[in-house]
């Protein structure tokens, strides 16, 4: 029995195609922005995108890049992000990130929200994020 759980799980984690880990967002008031962090891996051998992510805690999400020109840094939305096949790609500070903007409430440090990234191939994934400062 043991075993045939054993083999589920490995066969599961095998189909998996994106993996999220170390997701975390920085704590915001109401009607202020935040951003959101994480690890994606494709374990795939062909390019995935994500297309978007939804969540019900900001009135815009937004998927964004940062950039300096000319000694000012900035950022800007765009359109998807793609990761490279068998690769993790980081949005993390100072880079890709996922703005939310106008919260929808306060975020607490330590509690735990539920994102929802939308892939090409592999469709909607579940994640949740913890508030912290970094
Ligand atoms: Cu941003």
């Amino acid at each position: 029995m043991v075993l045939v759980f054993a083999f589920l799980a490995l066969l599961n984690l095998h189909l998996q195609k994106v993996d999220v880990k170390n997701a975390w967002l920085r704590p915001a008031n109401k009607g202020m922005n935040s951003a959101l962090y994480f690890e994606v891996t494709n374990n795939s051998g062909k390019p995935e995108t994500l297309l978007y992510v939804s969540s019900n805690i900001a009135e815009l999400v937004q998927l964004h890049e940062s950039y300096t020109q000319k000694g000012m840094m900035g950022m800007r939305e765009v359109k998807d992000v793609v990761i490279k096949p068998h690769s993790t790609f980081s949005f993390k500070e100072g880079g890709y990130h996922v703005m939310l903007l106008f919260l929808k409430k306060n975020l607490k440090p330590n509690s735990t929200k539920v994102f929802f990234l939308h892939f090409k191939n592999s469709g909607t994934v579940k994640i949740k994020a913890v508030v912290k400062k970094g």
